[in-house]
């Protein structure tokens, strides 16, 4: 695979960057801790956040393909270590909590390869990007309970929202993980991939997105996602307008136009 990042380190202490050959405007961003189960430590998701950041500033990155180094996990949660000395204060003292935003906050569509465990802010990071492949050894949870505490990362908000109260109240209240025929049962992930195709299976779908006119892409990113937390009259409103604005784009004209004239478009980003 070949490493190109223009104006991004490609290379942090945790993280690595590459846009994979045959893939064009896909980046794979790797979690690269598999000694610990890329259990997440705040620096790593300092570095998550900072790269994924400098990704959606990218102009020939299109799309994010994330995943764990290993097949063992995704990532584990976060670092028990770190967390084990934390207090309330501290807590919400320091700004560590910020780089969960960051991640949230990229605007290009993020799709998770989860390999073995996606756990704690594992499973909380997986369900912060926009679709999920996973591979059928995969293996979701939110096991905080069983560490005295529970989910801090959005686990009770976004595993609630993907699977509903019930089921969701049943993992959180006793830690239980889920493999990926009930996580895709339940409607958590996108799609199931036999183990060794799980990266191939992500940038299939990465290179479909890929493909599509890329303002057009990143409008129904932020019109889907705003689906679960704005009331349907406002997310209605939302997508109407989102709409309406693809209308002074280059590519709905080239859109429109090559299906009249009987061609495959080709986009511009304009
Ligand atoms: N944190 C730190 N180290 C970890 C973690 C972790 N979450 N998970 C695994 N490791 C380390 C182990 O300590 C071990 O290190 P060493 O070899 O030095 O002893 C190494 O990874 C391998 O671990 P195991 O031997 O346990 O590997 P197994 O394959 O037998 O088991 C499991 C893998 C099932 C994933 C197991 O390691 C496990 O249960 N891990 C903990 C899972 C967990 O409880 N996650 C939730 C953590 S809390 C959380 O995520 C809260 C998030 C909220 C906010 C986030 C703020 C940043």
């Amino acid at each position: 695979m070949g490493v190109r990042v223009p104006d991004i380190e490609p290379t942090t202490r945790f993280i690595r960057v590459e846009h994979p050959d045959g893939h064009d405007g896909v980046a794979l961003v790797t979690i690269d801790r598999p000694e610990a189960r890329n259990a997440l430590s705040f620096a790593l998701l300092a570095e998550l956040a900072e790269t994924l950041d400098s990704l959606d500033r990218d102009p020939e990155t299109r799309v994010i393909v994330l995943t764990g180094a290993g097949d063992k996990a995704f990532a584990a949660g976060a670092d028990i270590h770190e967390l084990a000395h934390q207090t309330p204060a501290r807590l919400a003292a320091d700004s560590h909590f910020s780089a969960w935003d960051r991640i949230a906050a990229v605007g290009l569509p993020t799709i998770a390869a989860v390999r073995g465990f996606a756990l704690g802010g594992g499973c909380e990071l997986a369900m912060s990007c926009d679709m999920i492949v996973a591979a059928d050894d995969a293996r979701f949870g939110q096991p905080e309970i069983r560490l005295g505490v529970m989910p801090g990362a959005g686990g009770t908000q976004r595993l609630t929202r993907a699977i509903g109260k019930a089921r969701a109240m049943e993992l959180i209240l006793t830690g239980r993980t889920m493999d990926a025929p009930e996580a895709m049962a339940a409607g958590l992930v996108t799609t199931v991939a036999p183990a060794a195709e799980t990266l191939r299976t992500a940038f299939d779908l990465a290179d479909r997105i890929a493909a599509m006119p890329p303002l057009a892409v990143r409008a129904a990113v932020r019109a889907v996602r705003a689906a679960t937390d704005l009331s349907l009259a406002a997310g209605l409103a939302l997508e109407r307008q989102a709409f309406f604005d693809l209308f002074g784009t280059n590519d709905q004209r080239e859109g429109m136009t090559a299906f009249m004239e009987k061609r495959p478009p080709v986009w511009t980003g304009g």
